[in-house]
């Protein structure tokens, strides 16, 4: 289907697959305004990939690994200012700076667009121009959510083939009138005449900007992660929660995991934890207890709405996997490990071994000799990482080998738990399960955790983040939080998930975790499931139901059971220093925070002063 012709930056013409006049529009006035060499419809096969990879591969951005070792795969090492989201330039745009509420940075819209239309004309000078159409979620969904981003990147061509349903199947699904998402990106690094590109280009200027309203996303000057790979937090988060919101659904920073009990009864639970808190290690959990197995579904993003019997269903908007490395292993992921072992891989700041393979903190191996994120030389003296924290690689969820055979549902799965949980030191038990669903809202909307490498900003900072969505918030987080409060008024509370709070990062006075972690977080979601099938006993707290260590099954448990009644510990003294913390929290919020959060709180207090 050959209709209708775009023009370039040098006048020549090219064919557009596709007859929707709305994109078609779109892609002249991008292309008029940014001025590329030339054009080019990305449509995700496998001579695409093989062509843009060795583009890449020519222009210094991507390293070829070692076929024998990692097939088909790639390292790209980005400039060293350009290794995270950058959420001091992250931008909602809603036409009354009220609707962005107070934890976004806001510019209104017009005033945006303008800055935004000078940074663009003629930013893709000297590149291609390509124009990516995408499906969040299963292609074969009622109302598929579409996308299309343009970009400049060959770098994000090769990722959101990886990360989304790309390329043509998508474009059928457009059809010549179907709504999709304008995403516009480029690195804003445009060539004059005979200039040099380098192996990562992008610019010190940076604008990651949503429009929710018109559902759409402006990106400008970086080329990383959630910055640049526009269908996953820009899109799958800022704009789907503000969807979501007006549509009475739920878009959330959540993995989603299947369980699967001794007796063979599944279990589907969703996870908020914050960037670099543990998501992609649970979704692809090992359960270390006898009988019991699991399954993956997603390891970022859940969007859920109520099925017709009533429950609650996810589905994962992506397709695959931007996991973090340092900290990955054959002992502590499996199942990321044999996943990215099967090539077809995308690796970004982590180190370069001698014999093409890559490394990064927390592998096994010693090696003696790298080439790190920064391209250096480096040793075992090196003071320096060899990997950068925020280091990620890009795989096929196909390839995990614990996946679960329903991952492309349009149905998606009903949820039994949501978990919500962060990154403390102290005060917050391994596990808590809340009293109902508005206590559960509470617990999320208060949860907090230690700043991460996977933003700029200090590490190790407690913020308030609530249900891990503070960064990826598309609109007012009171009003987010009463969308959730209202969901479960309009709900059968008898079929409502049921809400817990874990922290696996409790530490003992020498720094310590209290709590192993990884598969042995599998003994945390066996008293869960309990708890759902009314078998397991939990202690009545002022924050909850907590299990005692006796409680949990610890059969095999090679720990201090001193480290687990620690973990488990509910110091009243603590929480009390939480109280002005939430108040101030609340304080910022606002008047949109709901009448039933502050109702929680209250209650909170009440059971705290009485314990
Ligand atoms: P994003 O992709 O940024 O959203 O991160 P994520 O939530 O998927 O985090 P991920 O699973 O990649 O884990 C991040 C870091 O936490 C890694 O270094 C892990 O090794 C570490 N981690 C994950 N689970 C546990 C755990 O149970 N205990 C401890 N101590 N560390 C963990
Ligand atoms: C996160 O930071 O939560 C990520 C990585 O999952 S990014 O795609 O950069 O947002
Ligand atoms: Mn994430």
């Amino acid at each position: 289907m050959t209709s209708a012709t775009i023009p370039d930056g040098t006048d020549t013409h090219v064919q557009a697959p596709t007859r929707h006049a709305e994109l078609l529009a779109w892609v002249r006035e991008v292309a008029e305004l940014t001025q590329p060499d030339r054009v080019v419809f990305a449509d995700g096969s496998d001579e695409e990939w093989d062509r843009l990879t060795s583009h890449l591969v020519t222009a210094g951005t991507f390293q070829q690994l070692n076929p024998d070792k990692k097939p088909n795969s790639f390292l790209a090492l980005s400039d060293p200012t350009d290794v995270a989201r950058v959420e001091s330039r992250t931008y909602i745009c809603s036409r009354n700076e009220a609707d962005a509420g107070p934890t976004n940075n806001w510019v209104d819209p017009t005033e945006m667009r303008a800055t935004l239309t000078d940074l663009f004309r003629g930013a893709m000078k000297g590149r291609t121009m390509y124009v990516v159409p995408f499906c969040m979620g299963p292609l074969g969904a009622a109302d598929p959510k579409l996308g299309v981003e343009i970009t400049d990147s060959e770098y994000v061509v090769v990722s959101m083939r990886v990360m989304t349903r790309m390329g043509t199947a998508a474009l059928e699904k457009l059809g010549t009138d179907r709504p999709f998402v304008k995403a516009l990106h480029s690195v804003g690094a445009p060539l004059a005449e005979g200039q040099a590109d380098v192996p990562w280009p992008c610019s010190d200027t940076k604008y990651i900007t949503h429009f929710p309203e018109d559902r759409e996303i402006i990106s400008y000057g970086s080329g990383y992660g959630g910055n640049a790979l526009l269908g996953k937090k820009c899109y799958s988060l800022r704009i789907a929660s503000a969807m979501a919101h007006d549509e009475g659904w739920l878009a959330e920073h959540m993995l989603i995991l299947k369980l699967i009990s001794p007796e063979n009864k599944n279990y589907y639970v969703a996870a908020a934890f914050p960037s670099a808190c543990g998501k992609t290690n649970l979704a692809m959990i090992e359960p270390t207890i006898p009988g019991w197995r699991a399954e993956t579904l997603g390891d970022d993003i859940a969007w859920m709405r109520f099925g017709d019997d009533g429950r609650l269903y996810a589905v994962n908007p992506e397709f695959g996997f931007f996991g973090v490395a340092p900290g990955t292993n054959w002992s502590s992921n499996p199942n990321a490990m044999k996943t990215v072992e099967a090539g077809n891989t995308v690796y970004t700041n982590v180190a370069l071994t001698d014999n093409g393979d890559v490394w990064w903190e927390g592998l096994e191996g010693d090696p003696d000799h790298l080439i790190d994120w920064k391209g250096h030389d480096w040793d075992r003296e090196s003071e320096e990482k060899a990997a950068h924290p925020n280091s990620r690689y890009c795989t096929p969820m196909s390839q995990c080998p614990t996946l679960a055979p329903e991952w492309d549902d349009p149905q998606g799965v009903p949820i039994s738990a949501i978990l919500f949980g962060g990154r403390r030191k102290t005060t917050v038990p391994l596990v808590t399960e809340s009293l109902d669903w508005q206590h559960g809202v509470f617990m999320g909307a208060t949860m907090s955790s230690e700043q991460t490498a996977a933003a700029e900003g200090k590490v190790g900072s407690v913020r308030r983040d609530p249900m891990a969505m503070i960064p990826f918030l598309g609109y007012h987080v009171g009003d987010y939080v009463n969308h959730w409060i209202n969901l479960g008024k309009n709900a059968d509370a008898q079929k409502l998930p049921k809400i817990f709070y874990v922290n696996w990062f409790r530490r003992g006075d020498d720094g310590r975790f209290l709590w192993p972690g990884f598969g042995e977080n599998s003994r945390v979601l066996e008293w869960i499931v309990n708890r759902i099938e009314g078998a397991a006993e939990g202690e009545s707290t002022p924050v909850g139901y907590v299990p005692t260590a006796a409680q949990i099954n610890l059969e095999g448990l090679d720990v201090e059971a001193a480290d687990v009644d620690e973990s488990l510990k509910v110091d009243v003294e603590e929480w009390k220093k939480e109280i002005p913390l939430i108040e101030e929290w609340f304080e910022f919020i606002g008047d949109k925070l709901p009448s039933g959060v502050r109702d929680e709180f209250e209650a909170l207090e009440r059971r705290m002063h009485s314990h």
